[in-house]
């Protein structure tokens, strides 16, 4: 028997909204300040996010394609350096150009408040990254919409291993079964599943390279009134508190074939 749902645990990259194109371009645009002749293309970093966190999968393609600066005796500092330039370059660029919310997230935050369950996030990038994209959301006053917030740098191992989730809970002193976990990925999903959590799974185009492993329920996207879900899907409409508890009381496998691009709302 199933705890009742207390808590709704989000991850942020490609969950709350589609980062990885800004990430790209933050990565390329370093490479270039650095001058390094370096240009990972859409189907190139699609596949590196088989790496979960930006700094590990730079490290990744340094060993593989870049021998020379992997032989160096400073290469981490090197790769540090690199990443810091990273971090900094996406913050700018989301600033600038600015990065919506996928649909449905905001109106399912304020259902869930407004339903009494506590809100987290498991997230593997950085505190400051967060804070880029959801202090021009939700104003400076963000962070305490979320009774938990885990970053990568927090905790011993990313996705797909269990820490961000299993720190999260601990956070919030809950039991697995009293959560729900809303991912993206084959790294997140796994990462959930490995501390226990049933998952509500929302692939991008970027996060659907490899086979999604079957999470409690699969869907495009959690639908809005201004971007309903196809009639056909479950919890269509869009996604509510009351999909949300039925889904987690049943802990039924419901999963939905891929898409191959992302939804066009
Ligand atoms: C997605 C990621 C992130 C971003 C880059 O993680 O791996 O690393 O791609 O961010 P999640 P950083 O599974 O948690 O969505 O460069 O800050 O790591
Ligand atoms: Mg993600």
């Amino acid at each position: 028997m199933n705890r009742a749902l207390r808590a709704l645990i989000f991850d942020v990259d490609g969950t709350l909204a589609e980062t990885e194109e800004l990430h790209r371009l933050a990565f390329n645009e370093t490479f270039a300040a650095f001058g390094l002749d370096w240009t990972w293309d859409r189907a190139c970093y699609r596949g590196l996010l088989a790496v979960d966190g930006g700094r590990q999968r730079l490290a990744t393609w340094i060993t593989v394609h870049a021998a020379p600066i992997a032989a160096r005796v400073d290469h981490e500092a090197f790769i540090d350096a690199l990443h810091r330039a990273k971090t900094r370059r996406y913050g700018e660029l989301v600033a600038d150009r600015g990065l919506p919310l996928r649909p449905g997230i905001a109106r399912l935050l304020d259902e869930a408040h407004a339903a009494g369950l506590e809100l987290a996030i498991a997230t593997t990038t950085s505190a400051v990254n967060v804070e880029a994209l959801l202090a021009p959301q939700f104003g400076d006053g963000w962070r305490r919409r979320f009774a938990a917030v885990v970053t990568g740098s927090e905790i011993a191992a990313l996705k797909p291993a269990p820490d961000l989730y299993a720190e999260a809970l601990r956070r919030l002193r809950l039991e697995a079964d009293a959560a729900l976990a809303f991912e993206d990925s084959s790294n997140g999903i796994r990462s959930a599943q490995a501390a226990g959590i049933g998952v509500v799974a929302t692939p991008t185009w970027y996060s659907s390279a490899r086979r999604l492993p079957d999470a409690l329920i699969t869907l495009p996207h959690l639908g809005d009134p201004g971007c309903p879900l196809p009639p056909d899907l479950p919890g269509a409409p869009w996604v509510d508190i009351a999909c949300l508890r039925a889904w987690h009381a049943c802990r039924r496998i419901r999963s939905r074939p891929l898409r191959e691009t992302p939804p066009c709302c």
